[in-house]
């Protein structure tokens, strides 16, 4: 049991406000977010593919890799993903004659936007960006490793039921808020942070670590979906 006297001691100068208002969390400057101890910071998809250059590049992916990695060195926790896809994957427009990127298709699944060849397992296209410099991340998660099924999100295949086993390892190691950054932001951050609401954990976009793709509106609608799916969008300086 923590006595009254160690809890003083724990919150220090701002204790005596605790017995008047009650203590809902760590204290904070106004409007700042707290990583927290059980937290983890996702580095989605900043691979060479999705920066300039790169076949699905995304634009001014590569702006955002110096604040990464500051950001990245504030968390004791950070898991890095990579899209990770077979020469001749479903989401690619090479593989559906008369289609060219950035059209849709509908699969079993549902629709599948079709994308120029990216990310292909093993090329240097798939290969993190070479500045990213996250030496302490502790597991790089791939996906979109299966031919016929696309997964944008890190958590979930675009099927909605096959697991990637990154929600199970997150809770094993007993994360309860997840804080996301990279590329593409209306694909897969967005799709990564809904699933990470989803699964119950508190979740977090900081936006200008991260840059979208922009296809017919598709950014704000994910922002628009993130919101109601209970997603908090903050900026690098509102972290504490
Ligand atoms: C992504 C489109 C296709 C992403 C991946 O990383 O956002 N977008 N594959
Ligand atoms: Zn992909």
């Amino acid at each position: 049991m923590v006595n009254r006297r160690q809890m003083l001691m724990g919150l220090g100068g701002v204790a005596a406000s605790a017995g008047l208002f009650g203590y809902a969390g760590p204290v904070l400057a106004a409007g700042k977010v707290s990583r927290g101890a059980k937290s983890v910071l996702i580095v989605v998809d900043v691979q060479n593919c999705f920066v300039p250059g790169g076949s699905l590049a995304v634009k001014e992916g590569d702006v955002i890799v110096p604040l990464i990695n500051k950001i990245a060195k504030t968390f004791n926790n950070v898991v890095l993903t990579q899209d990770w896809h077979t020469a001749d994957h479903v989401s690619f427009a090479s593989q559906h004659s008369g289609k060219k990127p950035f059209e849709a298709v509908k699969l079993a699944y549902g629709n599948q936007v079709l994308w120029p060849d990216h990310c292909v397992q093993g090329t240097e296209g798939a290969s993190l960006v070479k500045d990213l410099s996250i030496p302490h991340a502790q597991l790089v998660i791939r996906k979109g490793y299966h031919k016929d099924v696309d997964s944008y999100s890190a958590f979930m295949e675009a099927d909605g039921k096959t697991s990637t086993g990154l929600g199970g390892y997150l809770k094993q190691r007993g994360i309860k808020r997840v804080f996301v950054v990279g590329l593409a932001t209306d694909f897969c951050v967005a799709w990564t942070a809904m699933d990470a609401r989803k699964q119950g954990f508190e979740t977090y976009v900081i936006e200008d670590a991260c840059r979208g793709i922009d296809a017919q509106g598709s950014l704000a609608k994910a922002w628009s979906s993130m919101k109601t799916a209970g997603v908090k969008r903050i900026q690098s300086g509102d972290l504490a």
